[in-house]
C-alpha cells in the first residue's frame, strides 16, 4: 500500500523489489520449454539451425526485408559498417548508448561526433551538413525511444554526398514513420534483441536491408569460416545466433503487438499525470511516428520542478524504482572518446544539456497502468516536497 511520505524523507518505500526500465517480456514457461525440448531432441545448439532459420524468415516478412540474425545489437552494428564498406570518418551523434561508437571504433572508424535536434533527440541533416568532409563515408543515424523521426532530409543528404546511411534502430523494432518500417530506413538497419527490447531473444540482434549484396556480405561476415555465400569480404567474425536465442526470439515475436499495446497505455498514463508538473517536459512521438513505446523519456527543469534530475533519480530510487539517465554522459565525454577526441568537449550544446536531464521510467512487461500511477504520484509529491527533499538531500552522506 502507498504511503504518503516520500522514502526519502522517512516513508516506506513503494516496492520492496526494484522495479526495472526495460521490456523483459517472458513468455509462458511451458512455451519456452518445449523450444528447449525441441532444441535437445535435435542436439542443433548452434550455426544456423532451424529456428534461427525460422526466426529469419518470420522476421523478413514482418520487416518487408532481408532479415539476417546476429549475436546482438552491437556485433549487428560492426558486421553492418564492414558490409557497407565504411571507413575513415563516420558522423554519430554522441547522445546515444556507447555500443553505437564502440562499434564505429571497433570498425577502425572515427567518429564525428553530431549534436542532436533539441526535441526530436536525433542527428538532423541541419546539424549532420556542416561536418560533411572528404574523408566522412557514411551517416550512423540512431533512433531513440522505440520512435521514428523524419529522416527524408538525412536520406536526402546521404544521397547527394554518396554517402552510406547505417540506421542503428536498436530501440525501434516494430516502430514505423508514415507508415514506412523503421527496417526500411537508409542501406542498413539494426536491431538489438537484449532482454531490455521490445522484442526479446534474451541477447541478439537483426540486420535488416533490402539489399541483396549487402545482405550477401552481411551472412558472410557474420560467420568466421564456412558459409553458403562467398561473397568477397575484409574480414569476418563470430556474430552467429544460437538456437536458444532464436526459440525466445520467436515466441517474443508472437507478442509483440501485443506488449507495444501495453506499452502505449502505460506510456499514456504517465503522460496524463505528469504533463502538467512545472518544470517536466516528457519526449514526444512525432504525430507521424507509430512508435513500441518502450521507453517513457522525460526532461527536468530543476529551477521549475524544484529537485534536479539527479535529485529525483534518488528519490525515485530510495523507493525502489530503478529509473535511468538514458544517457548521460555523452559518448563524447566518456572514456577513451574524451581523450582522443578533446575537440568535442562543449561543442553539443544540445547533447550536453539532455544528458544532464533526462531520464528514465520503467514501462514493460512488468509495470502496468496501476505501477505507472504509482510513480507518477510519487513524481508529483517530489515536485510538492522538493524543499524537504532538498533539505534532506544535503543532509545525507
Ligand atoms: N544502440 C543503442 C542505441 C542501444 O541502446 C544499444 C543497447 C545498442 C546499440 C547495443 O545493442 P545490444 O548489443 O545490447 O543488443 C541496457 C541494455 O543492455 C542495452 O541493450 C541497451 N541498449 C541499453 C539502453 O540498456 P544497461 O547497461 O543499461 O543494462 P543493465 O544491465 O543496467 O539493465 C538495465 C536494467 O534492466 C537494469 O535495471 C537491470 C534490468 N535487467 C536487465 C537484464 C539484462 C533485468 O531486470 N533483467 C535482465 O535480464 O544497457
Amino acid at each position: 500500500m502507498s504511503t504518503d511520505r516520500l522514502a526519502i524523507l522517512g516513508g516506506r518505500p513503494e516496492y520492496s523489489e526494484p522495479l526495472h526500465v526495460g521490456q523483459l517480456y517472458a513468455p509462458p514457461w511451458d512455451e519456452f520449454k518445449d523450444q528447449f525440448d525441441g532444441i535437445f531432441r535435435r542436439r542443433y545448439f548452434t550455426n544456423h539451425g532451424p529456428l534461427v532459420s525460422q526466426l529469419e524468415k518470420d522476421l523478413s516478412e514482418f520487416l518487408n526485408c532481408q532479415a539476417i540474425c546476429v549475436t546482438n545489437g552491437t556485433l549487428g552494428l560492426m558486421v553492418a559498417l564492414k558490409s557497407l564498406g565504411l571507413s575513415g570518418k563516420v558522423i554519430v551523434p554522441s547522445f546515444t548508448f556507447p555500443a553505437t561508437v564502440q562499434a564505429l571504433y571497433w570498425a577502425g572508424i572515427e567518429p564525428v561526433f553530431c549534436d542532436v535536434d533539441y526535441d526530436t533527440h536525433a542527428i538532423s541533416a541541419e546539424h549532420i551538413s556542416p561536418l560533411i568532409t572528404e574523408e566522412v563515408t557514411g551517416i550512423l543515424y540512431v533512433s531513440l525511444w522505440g520512435g521514428l523521426a523524419d529522416t527524408t532530409d538525412i536520406e536526402r543528404l546521404a544521397e547527394n554526398h554518396s554517402l552510406k546511411l547505417l540506421h542503428d534502430a536498436c530501440h525501434a523494432f516494430a516502430a514505423s514513420y508514415a507508415k514506412r518500417s523503421s527496417a526500411q530506413i537508409g542501406d542498413v538497419s539494426v536491431f538489438s534483441l537484449h532482454a531490455t527490447k521490445i522484442l526479446n531473444g534474451l541477447e541478439g540482434g537483426i540486420i535488416a536491408t533490402s539489399n541483396h549484396e549487402v545482405a550477401d556480405q552481411v551472412r558472410t561476415i557474420r560467420n568466421f569460416h564456412s558459409s553458403h555465400t562467398h561473397a568477397a569480404v575484409p574480414l569476418r567474425i563470430n556474430a552467429k545466433m544460437s538456437e536458444a536465442q532464436a526459440g525466445m526470439a520467436l515466441l517474443s515475436l508472437t507478442r509483440v503487438r501485443k506488449n507495444v499495446e501495453n506499452n502505449l497505455l502505460q506510456w499514456q498514463t504517465f503522460y496524463r499525470n505528469l504533463n502538467d508538473i512545472p518544470g517536466i517536459k516528457i519526449y514526444r512521438y512525432d504525430e507521424q511516428c507509430s512508435g513500441n513505446y518502450q521507453y517513457f523519456n522525460f526532461e527536468i527543469d530543476d529551477v521549475r520542478f524544484g529537485l534536479t534530475r539527479d535529485m529525483l533519480l534518488q528519490c525515485l530510487q530510495s523507493e525502489g524504482i530503478a529509473a535511468r539517465r538514458y544517457f548521460s554522459p555523452g559518448v563524447h565525454n566518456l572514456s577513451p572518446y574524451d581523450v582522443l577526441f578533446p575537440q568535442y568537449a562543449n561543442t553539443l550544446p544540445n547533447t550536453d544539456k539532455l544528458c544532464l536531464r533526462t531520464l528514465q521510467l520503467p514501462i514493460g512487461a512488468m509495470c502496468t497502468i496501476d505501477t505507472a500511477d504509482r510513480i507518477s504520484r510519487l513524481i508529483r509529491m517530489a515536485h510538492d516536497d522538493a524543499h524537504l527533499v532538498k533539505n534532506q538531500l544535503a543532509e545525507m552522506p
